[in-house]
């Protein structure tokens, strides 16, 4: 058998740059001898299978960019983390390495090296190049992180890499396999020696025919996510290391108490109100209508803060995100709703006349992570990121209703503080209704736009945009310096209320908010509607010194918490106005970081000593450089806020609210996950 199969590989070999072109055309042949038919057959699917990857890899992957890069490396954690979700998998290892490959290596049971029937080839090998292979990894109970959103398997990565190598230790042997050109393979899998150890290594080279963009790993992005994962496995060590560049660099995650951490974590710079995070767990047997049983496991953490915010719940299923949530949300929300109320009835902190709290009071400050695994997601919505099985709802609020109303029996303190800072929810929520009713019904009555904006004259909000300036003279200069027909001008007095400490009520009442929000013209908080908005770019223009980046960061904190979707959508930008100006034979020069100074002393042949101006602040432009420098579309250059994770977010918006200046300082420079750098 493993011979004839070898033959036939070796005679496609001959001509392997055409290999798949070759076959498509053997595919019409049928004088193909009756032995090899079966083998020929699959393997003209397979290797079709992985050309199809590498014609459409927007059907496998998020997309070829910076995110669909990163998920090749998702993708083959995620096996090893299946491994050890099985419960044979103690450590991770992620390498890149020097030549831009990356290096996974886990000490699992090693992927089967035995021949799988169906394909007529080894488990390394079918594993690495039938389409959905990992499809079948679930069966017998297992739980499987891949088959997710972008759960596609090793063979679409393989198809999408110059070249792969696999090496597996397994029952004493060491085997090897290597593919090239979108997953040939070079031979078959291949017994190399002796091993006393067991586990999986898998290193792949990214195609740079494919991934355009770029082909270079983004050690932050890699850390974010690995990290993540650690904490959502409990026990398991991952390491992370970087060979590239001049000093290697290495993270190592491991959290015995997964979620719990991960909530400690997420609250670093925030101040708790129950002292310990909150912990409940456990795993329920279902039995589905058409008889089949699954085991649902569904583990809940929380802990509450005095940061108002009432979106600090992450749910994850089978590791992945949800961002859109889904029904162990669902039961979520209903046991933490029962158990409050519950609570706050029989403790008096809700009287007979009382309403309930609502939801929103209840996770008032809450940062919570749910993490259910589940034999057979189905996830639905918009991004297919909201969990479907409609018989998690029940295991989870069942888990929680039980274990937290336990808790609060047995934590009277904690149960007292909780329920204070959810009765001020609610409070709060009160008062800002009646203030946003008042708000409402003056507005309607003047529908007047705040006489400090000085609004453009289109009224097409694709092509508006809306300009905020800190202080009253760049205000001024920016309003004669702009393009009137689609630049407005909201200039900020001062500094703006830090959203973060204030109340709801205080935030509708503060003058340089409401200007904002009637200028966005789209509401705010729970009815805020993006599709109303009465621009498509909001831009923050501050100076490049600390009280700048101050009100930067409150603005953005305030978009943040009150109209997150400003943020999701990628409506919001900060401008760049130059740091440096050299005057030259009459032409002004402008330089926007030190290196382009230099860059520009060097291009001007300028002698050492040569004047250049720094400006201090907006204030030092006039009318026209504003224009030429930051905001002419033509020539400005300008950086769009998104938000990758909103766990990761809302943490480093903590981290910047808190007491440091440093942190807040780096923001803008360092946070490269956070910030994504625009030429528009
Ligand atoms: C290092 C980077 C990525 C992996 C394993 C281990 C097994 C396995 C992987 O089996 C095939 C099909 C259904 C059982 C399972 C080994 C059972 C016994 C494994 C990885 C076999 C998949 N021995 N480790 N796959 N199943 N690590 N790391 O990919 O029936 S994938």
């Amino acid at each position: 058998m493993e011979e004839e199969k070898k033959t036939i590989v070796n005679e496609n070999k001959e001509d392997d740059d055409n290999l798949i072109y070759k076959i498509e055309e053997v595919e019409g042949e049928e004088e193909l001898e009756k032995a090899d038919e079966h083998y020929d057959a699959s393997n003209i699917k397979v290797l079709k299978g992985l050309e199809a990857v590498r014609k459409r890899p927007g059907m496998y992957i998020a997309n070829t960019g910076e995110a669909g890069l990163h998920h090749l490396v998702w993708e083959i954690v995620d096996n090893a983390i299946d491994e050890s979700l099985a419960g044979f998998c103690h450590n991770i290892e992620v390498t890149i390495n020097k030549d831009g490959s990356i290096s996974v290596q886990d000490d699992g049971r090693g992927i089967p090296v035995d021949i799988v029937a169906d394909s007529g080839l080894s488990g390394v090998e079918t594993a690495f190049t039938v389409l959905h292979a990992g499809g079948k990894f679930g069966e017998g109970g297992g739980y499987k992180v891949s088959g997710g959103l972008h759960g596609v398997g090793a063979s679409v990565v393989n198809a999408l890499s110059t070249w792969c190598e696999v090496t597996v230790h397994k029952d004493g042997g060491a085997y090897f396999v290597r593919f090239e050109d979108g997953g040939h393979p070079v031979g078959h899998l291949e017994k190399v020696g002796e091993a006393d150890d067991q586990g999986t290594k898998v290193t792949f080279m990214p195609d740079p025919e494919i991934f355009t963009e770029t082909t270079t790993f983004n050690y932050e992005t890699i850390k974010t996510r690995l990290r993540q994962t650690a904490f959502l496995n409990a026990g398991v060590k991952i390491i992370l290391t970087d060979l590239r560049g001049e000093n290697a660099r290495s993270d190592t995650f491991c959290y015995e108490g997964g979620i719990k951490e991960y909530v400690k974590f997420l609250n670093s710079s925030k101040t708790p109100i129950n002292a310990n995070v909150i912990y409940c767990s456990g795993a329920e047997k279902v039995t589905l209508i058409n008889g089949e049983v699954e085991e649902i496991i569904a583990e809940v953490a929380m802990q509450w803060t005095d940061t108002a915010n009432s979106n600090g719940v992450y749910s994850f299923c089978n590791n992945i995100l949800t961002k859109e949530g889904g029904t162990h949300v669902d039961g979520f929300n209903s046991a933490l709703n029962r158990t409050v109320n519950s609570h706050a009835r029989r403790l008096k902190v809700l009287g007979d006349k009382d309403d309930n709290f609502v939801g929103d009071d209840c996770r008032e400050g809450l940062t919570c992570i749910i993490s259910v695994k589940h034999p057979n997601p189905q996830y639905e919505g918009q991004t297919k990121t909201k969990l479907g099985n409609t018989e998690v709802r029940k295991v989870v609020s069942n888990i929680v209703s039980k274990q937290l109303d336990q808790y609060f029996l047995e934590n009277p303190d904690q149960v007292n503080l909780i329920l204070a800072t959810v009765k001020r929810a609610a409070n709060g929520r009160m008062a800002a209704q009646k203030a946003r009713e008042t708000a409402r019904k003056s507005s309607l009555t003047i529908t007047n736009l705040p006489g400090k904006l000085a609004d453009c004259s289109s009224k097409d909000p694709s092509e508006c945009e809306l300009y905020i300036v800190e202080g009253n003279s760049a205000g001024g200069n920016a309003k004669s310096g702009r393009d009137s027909r689609t630049q407005a001008i909201l200039p900020l007095r001062g500094k703006i209320l830090n959203v973060k400490k204030a109340n709801e009520a205080r935030i509708y009442n503060n003058a340089e908010i409401g200007n904002m929000i009637t200028a966005i013209g789209a509401g705010i908080d729970s009815s805020f509607d993006v599709s109303k908005i009465r621009y498509h770019k909001i831009v923050i223009m501050t100076d490049a010194d600390v009280d700048g980046d101050h009100i930067r960061i409150l603005l953005l904190t305030f978009f943040y918490r009150f109209m997150r979707p400003l943020l999701d959508g990628g409506y919001v930008y900060i401008a760049q106005p130059p740091l440096y100006k050299i005057d030259y034979k009459g032409k002004p020069y402008y330089a926007y970081n030190d290196e382009q100074l230099e860059r520009l002393k060097k291009a001007l042949n300028l002698k050492p000593g040569y004047p250049f101006q720094r400006y201090k602040g907006l204030g030092e432009m006039d009318a026209e450089q504003l224009w030429e420098t930051t905001m002419d579309p033509q020539a400005r250059k300008m950086i769009r806020i998104t938000i990758d994770d909103a766990a990761e977010a809302d943490k480093i918006f903590s981290d910047l609210m808190g007491d440091d200046v440093e942190p807040r300082k780096t923001f803008i420079n360092e946070n490269a996950k956070f910030v994504t750098n625009l030429d528009i």
